[in-house]
């Protein structure tokens, strides 16, 4: 019989479907495993090779830990909320559900042809009224909390107004602090429900507020900064620019220092955990306040270097900090507008990126050095940026190379304060361990201990005090979109009011137009049926807006990164309509013991989840702090593209041998018309585009030969390979396990489908092991030691790379096994039946096949994987060197247990022996047993 894979893979896959084969149990005794892939934005392009190769690492390794014995959770689902399927409706009209819909189909079938052995009943889709529910529910939740610094810890906001009403805010500790102005119970309940709404505004997890936006007038939406590429926006590459916004944002600045300490406890790869610690970005410092001159006014400056303190000799604002418009003198006045004007026009990105350009104006203000009481000149710059620390810098010129490089321009004072050191050598770097000169009470400390000293004298004369700050901003949470979860929100005088858990989903309303509205309001103001009637609790007609019962819902949509910040959490227990996850299933789940994904979500999703999940943790909603124990980054699979050589102008394509010095302009071609010998199919060619129809080709021996280029894989290189075609072709065991044989599951590697006929004939060879001809046949006659060893070495090795999730060597251990077995002739079933279990992670039909054919009438998927004995491998012969007078003559091959004596008997009866003894009688025989025989004669 003949390896059918088509039959064999559709057999199995329908057999699985009917089945429920992979359906993960909430109540069970075995011990969970959670396999996760991060779940794909369903796009109209399908999948190409490249997307599924975390999928096929996580099934492999989901298969394995079924095989030993645990109840395996591997879901799958949809982030299918998102930008592009909205593109697509403001073109055509056709509604992002339905296109959703079709690409998700699509998705399936794909996925399907693969063998994933994926938990269908516990299917998500963001983009599902259902599952946006609890993302609505969360919404609310972090809205009724706000997080309390003196335990770390998100509280209940209705703890906090209790607080207020007790104590006013005196003895609340909260990241608000710094600019929340103290009050007492008395003023607290004194004020209105406005004033109080806005305080607590300030409080809670998620906020309105007024922010600087990067705004991208192209896509009409707000971007995230992990959503802009170089100063433009990652998609579609439309520039950005800062604007004022009212935004929902998220308190995840409350989170930062908990962000940082949790990455110490998940098993996470060290440059994504590096790119986390980066973006939180702790600095340790000090807080100092300047006193200004001539105004009732201080300006506050973080500062990393407090030991620095009497090196100041300039101050910088940001060109918007709030200071400049207050102190800024009639003279200076024309020179500083005309620079602030300027720098809005520069992205932050841009400012931090240019060290070369130096500019600032002197706003003609001066400040009051805190010790020394001399006035030090205020100017702005825009190397100061306005949104960290808090916007303004005491410049220290023979400290910090940007303050440096601003007072040489400027010629401003450089004093020295640092002892035997040349400040013109600019050793900046390494000032941190010379001592401090120049600098009253910090004379001759090093820099340890004058910052610990300069903090103690500021807070004594209360200017200043340590602290803490951290680089990661609070996140802005409004998209201003159509296909987004719509917010629980309405608005009873512009201030915001939470709908009720039992009247949720709100439901995404119909528009007519995807587009901003003509006053420039998000889509949603397109909406006609867009208004929240508190006395029946439902969303009803503009028109019924009266601003006493019925108001008007908010516009905005949330971002990209809301559902996809707790799904994994959903898929525990996904039907549930009454709780976002039943507490059981959480208890018994837990968390995502491996996550497999890619590493560009360092700074977005991976970042987001984690912070959700914290607050969550705090809520006692979930009972872990951190939803991924592990976590990998598969490598990105490359496209070899093909290129064909126009000559300049015309219509003449030059075969790639003929191309040097001729002027021609490479243009991709389809790779599916191109042969593995790199050859075009130029009538292919032709008929791919009306514009090549009557191409001409300047062939080489009657071929024309592309180029070849390893790039991303990608539709608009037109390099993709599609796994349908594959699977088509070799089907879809070879499939998986070429995926893995391209080599480490983390790096990069080009997809080379030629390569992939070396897996197929050993997946052939694999079937012939059981075939005696046509026929299935296995004996079970003991089977040799040798096909023993051959067995034992794969169970080893394959345990040991699936344990270090080293796939790609596997694949190669499996070659070898069949080969081996092949050469001894080995039908044995007690090789055979474990064999087929080994395998089956990596190529699951064909081993169902077999396992079947070996007569069992359940699936392979929870048969126990073999276990390894040692005993198997000790070798049952060994090869001794026989020497003479310490010459080795030859060798003999002696069983491993044979005795001293026996092995003496055996070497000098042994004709060789004879030969070279030439009758003389051994003067004395050395036997070391397991190693070596040596005839001293
Ligand atoms: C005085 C000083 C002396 C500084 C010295 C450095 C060296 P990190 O580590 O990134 O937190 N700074 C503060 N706020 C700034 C802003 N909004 N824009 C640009 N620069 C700002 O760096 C903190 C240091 O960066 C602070 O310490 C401040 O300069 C500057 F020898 O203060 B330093």
């Amino acid at each position: 019989m003949k390896y059918n894979f088509n039959e064999i893979e559709a057999k199995w896959q329908k057999y699985w479907s009917e089945n429920q084969t992979f359906k993960a149990e909430n109540n069970s005794d075995k011990p969970k495993f959670y396999a996760l892939d991060m779940f794909p934005y369903p796009s109209g392009a399908g999948l190409h090779v490249g997307h599924p190769l975390g999928y096929i690492a996580s099934d492999i390794y989901a298969r394995y830990k079924r095989h030993k014995g645990f109840n395996v959770l591997h879901p799958m689902g949809y982030d299918s909320f998102g930008l592009p399927a909205e593109q697509y409706a403001i073109q055509t009209g056709q509604h992002p559900a339905v296109t959703t819909e079709t690409n998700i189909n699509r998705y399936r079938e794909q996925l399907d042809k693969i063998g994933f052995s994926f938990d269908w009943s516990r299917e998500v889709r963001t983009s599902n009224p259902d599952f946006y529910k609890w993302t609505q529910w969360i919404f609310i939740q972090l809205f009724n909390s706000w997080y309390d610094k003196s335990e770390e810890k998100a509280k209940d906001v209705t703890v906090l107004i209790e607080a207020f009403q007790k104590n006013g805010n005196n003895g609340i500790v909260a990241v608000c602090d710094e600019d929340t102005p103290a009050f007492t119970a008395a003023e607290w309940n004194g004020f209105t429900t406005a004033e109080k709404e806005s305080i607590l505004l300030k409080y809670r997890l998620t906020y309105l507020a007024d922010t600087e936006v990067n705004w991208c007038p192209a896509l009409g939406t707000v971007l995230a900064n992990d959503e802009i590429v170089n100063g433009v926006s990652e998609r579609g590459g439309y520039p950005v620019v800062r604007k004022k916004m009212t935004q929902w944002s998220m308190r995840i600045a409350a989170y930062a220092e908990r962000l940082l300490q949790g990455l110490t406890q998940v098993d996470w790869p060290e440059p994504l955990k590096d790119i986390q610690r980066n973006w939180i970005g702790k600095s340790v410092g000090a807080q100092v306040r300047f006193k200004l001159m001539d105004h009732d006014a201080e300006i506050p400056v973080f500062t990393t270097r407090p030991d620095t303190i009497f090196g100041v000799s300039f101050m910088t604002l940001a060109p918007e900090h709030e200071l400049v418009g207050k102190i800024t003198t009639e003279a200076q006045k024309e020179a500083v507008a005309a620079y602030v004007e300027a720098t809005a026009k520069r992205s932050e990105r841009e400012r931090m990126a240019d060290v070369k350009t130096i500019s600032g104006v002197f706003t003609g203000a001066f400040a009051e050095h805190p010790f020394t009481k001399e006035p030090i000149p205020v100017w702005i710059g825009d190397y100061v940026l306005a949104g960290y620390g808090t916007g303004a810098v005491m410049a220290v010129p023979c400290g910090d190379q940007r303050d440096f490089d601003f007072a040489k321009h400027f010629e401003l004072p450089i004093p020295n304060i640092f002892k035997d050191t040349d400040i013109t050598e600019q050793a900046f770097a390494d000032k941190e361990n010379t001592v401090i000169d120049n600098s009253d009470f910090l004379n001759g400390l090093d820099y340890k201990k004058a910052t610990a000293k300069a903090i103690a004298e500021l807070e004594s004369i209360g200017q200043g005090a340590g602290k803490i700050n951290y680089r990661l901003r609070d996140a802005v949470f409004s998209r201003q979109r159509y296909w987004g979860e719509p917010f629980p929100v309405y608005y009873v005088n512009g201030m915001p009011k939470m709908i009720e858990k039992e009247h949720l989903p709100i439901i995404l309303p119909e528009v007519e137009k995807y587009l901003p509205t003509e006053t420039g309001e998000p889509p949603l103001g397109n909406a006609r049926v867009w208004a929240w009637d508190t006395n029946e609790n439902k969303v009803v007609s503009n028109e019924m807006i009266d601003n006493e019962t019925v108001f008007p819902l908010e516009l905005n949509t949330m971002p990209g990164w809301a559902g996809s910040s707790w799904y994994f959490n959903r898929y525990m227990d996904a039907g549930n309509d009454s709780e976002f996850v039943a507490q059981r299933a959480l208890e018994y789940w837990k968390d995502v013991d491996l996550y497999i994904g890619g590493s560009e979500h360092a700074t977005g999703h991976l970042l987001y989840s984690r912070f959700w999940q914290k607050f969550l943790f705090d809520k006692g909603l979930v009972p872990v702090e951190e939803f991924a124990k592990k976590l990998i980054n598969q490598g990105m699979i490359l496209g070899t593209s093909a290129f064909v050589y126009r000559l300049e102008n015309t219509n003449t394509f030059v075969s790639k041998g003929l191309i040097e010095g001729r002027s021609v302009q490479p243009i991709h071609a389809d790779v599916s018309m191109v042969n593995a010998s790199d050859e075009l199919d130029v009538e292919a060619f032709r008929n791919w585009r009306p514009e090549y129809s009557d191409a001409e080709f300047q062939l080489e021996g009657g071929k024309y030969i592309v180029g070849r280029e390893v790039e991303k894989m990608s539709k608009s290189k037109y390099n993709v390979v599609s796994p349908d075609d594959i699977c088509k072709e070799y089907g879809a065991d070879t499939l998986r396990m070429y995926e893995m044989f391209l080599g480490p599951l983390e790096q990069a590697k080009p997809w080379n489908t030629a390569g992939i006929t070396g897996v197929y004939s050993f997946l052939k060879k694999l079937w012939k092991l059981y075939h005696n001809g046509d026929d299935f046949e296995v004996s079970d006659a003991k089977p040799s030691s040798e096909s023993l060893k051959s067995l034992h070495k794969t169970i080893r090795k394959v345990e040991e790379d699936i344990d270090n999730f080293s796939f790609n060597t596997s694949v190669s251990t499996f070659m070898i096994c069949v080969n081996e077995l092949t050469a001894q002739k080995c039908n044995s079933r007690a090789i055979l039946e474990p064999l087929a279990v080994l395998i089956s992670p990596y190529a699951p039909h064909i081993a169902e096949e077999l396992w079947q054919l070996l007569g069992h009438n359940e699936s392979i998927a929870t048969a126990p994987f073999p276990v390894f004995e040692a005993k198997y491998l000790v070798e049952s012969t060994k090869t001794y060197p026989i020497s003479f007078n310490g010459k080795m003559r030859f060798t003999l091959d002696l069983p491993a247990d044979m005795g001293k004596e026996e092995i003496e008997k055996i070497v000098l009866e042994h004709e060789k022996t004879q030969a070279q003894l030439e009758g003389r009688a051994p003067k004395k025989v050395i036997v070391v047993p397991g190693k070596i025989v040596n005839v001293v004669g």
